[in-house]
């Protein structure tokens, strides 16, 4: 055991009422909800890099956590793994996600980043298999070193493309080598500052076959997990590719990849796009491209990608709903790429962030699941689409636009309009929260 976490007991479960700083209040991993154990339902992650390798900085300054394996040593990194296993077992989290440079120094070649690499991973593959706690998914840093200012997969430099591609597949592996059930893709650098110096054209077309190679190269290897696309807008780029949920299918159809890959989708991330969490979750689903959710929300004020716990339960239902309704996860999980507020320096923060959060969307996902079982917003939905079901309107819709036009003189059609019904569904929403 190291010092960190001295003094903080596992978390437990003791219900709404509890007194105790240190307990779930909701989340109860074994409690069934819709016949499916909570801890199964949710698969709650841990990110390594906001949790364990970000400083604190911002815009205005620089560090402010003091942590003792900060350092660009592999002792180090050891140090930093023992302390992230000891706060995934205090939570009792089944997953973690990381970067390969959250994990590992980065060396001064590329051969001596992936030395590093493999014996870290040697090391978190010995932690797994002495802990609850497995990988969800890997990934790779290709936007903090400066050889990816001008993007990865997108670079006008070939050398970049061919670095990305051994960065991507290093970390393929060893996202295999782990049970990794998904490998994640986020191009912040797959993108452009301005038009002006951009081959938008070239840089997509770089960028669908990097995807092609690397679900060839998934094949080959026999990785069974998913690979999902993160869609972002903008931050760090000021355009990114991966715009939201509606563009990467685009994209993915326009690659052949839209049976391939599928969708994480963050909840800062949409609001940075115009839209709710919800709103993507509900596209993917329709689209089949749902994987995975990033649970973090951004400011509303701030207009950043400012990367908060969740703490918000009756904005959570909405998307825990939405993920119910497509039949919840398969390889995916609830991921918390968020971090703590700058001046939240102990490490009781960490924890205690990490409890609100499972207890937010434990309570969410208790909500989103009542109002599913009662069936009341769905019996609305089917009412409203019911006529459909017709013969005359399935008939339209494989016949042409003349047929369809001629029922109107023949039927003597005059459509009469009908309530949507939204305040009395959003009371009857609001009944379940
Ligand atoms: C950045 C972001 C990333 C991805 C993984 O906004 O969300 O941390 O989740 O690279
Ligand atoms: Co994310």
């Amino acid at each position: 055991m190291t010092e960190f976490f001295k003094g903080i007991p596992a978390i437990r479960y003791e219900g709404p009422d509890s007194q105790t700083e240190y307990a779930f209040r909701h989340y109860n991993p074994d409690e069934l909800v819709m016949g499916k154990r909570m801890e199964d339902h949710l698969r709650f992650a841990v990110a390594y890099w906001h949790s364990f390798a970000w400083p604190g900085g911002d815009p205005f300054g620089g560090q402010t956590f003091e942590r003792p394996w900060f350092g660009d040593t592999i002792a180090l990194a050891k140090l930093k793994a023992d302390v992230a296993f000891e706060m995934f077992d205090i939570l009792g989290v089944p997953f973690y996600c990381f970067h390969d440079a959250d994990v590992r120094p980065e060396g001064a070649t590329f051969a001596e980043s992936k030395r590093h690499l493999d014996e870290m991973v040697d090391y978190l593959e010995a932690k797994q298999a002495s802990h609850k706690t497995q990988l969800l998914w890997g990934t790779a840093n290709m936007t903090s070193h400066r050889r990816w200012m001008s993007g990865a997969a997108t670079n006008p430099d070939p050398d970049v493309y061919a670095y990305a591609a051994a960065t991507v597949k290093a970390n393929l592996d060893a996202t295999h080598r782990l049970g990794g059930q998904n490998y994640v893709l986020w191009g912040g650098r797959e993108g452009y500052e301005t038009l002006q110096n951009t081959d938008l054209g070239a840089e997509r077309a770089h960028a669908g076959r990097f995807l092609q190679q690397v679900v060839e190269y998934k094949h080959k290897i026999g990785f069974k997990g998913a690979i999902l696309i993160e869609p972002k807008p903008q931050e760090p780029s000021k355009h990114q590719y991966d715009y939201d949920v509606a563009t990467v299918y685009g994209f993915l159809k326009e690659f052949g990849l839209e049976r391939e890959v599928k969708t994480n989708i963050e909840q800062g991330h949409a609001i940075l796009a115009g839209h709710s969490f919800e709103h993507e979750i509900a596209l993917a689903a329709s689209l089949g491209i749902f994987g995975s959710i990033d649970i973090n929300r951004n400011d509303y004020q701030s207009g950043w990608d400012t990367d908060q716990f969740p703490n918000n339960h009756p904005e959570k239902a909405l998307a825990f709903y939405e993920i119910q309704r497509a039949g919840g996860f398969t390889t995916g999980g609830t991921n918390f790429d968020a971090k703590v507020r700058r001046q939240s320096l102990d490490p009781a923060d960490l924890i205690l962030a990490h409890v609100g959060g499972m207890d937010t969307c434990a309570r969410a996902l208790k909500c989103a699941a009542a109002m599913l079982e009662s069936d009341e917003l769905e019996a609305n939905r089917r009412a409203r689409y019911a006529r459909w079901e017709t013969p005359a309107a399935k008939a339209m819709l494989s016949g042409g636009l003349e047929a369809a036009a001629a029922r109107v003189t023949a039927e003597g059609l005059e459509p009469q309009p009908k309530s949507g019904r939204q305040e009395r569904l959003e009371n009857l929403w609001n009944k379940y929260i």
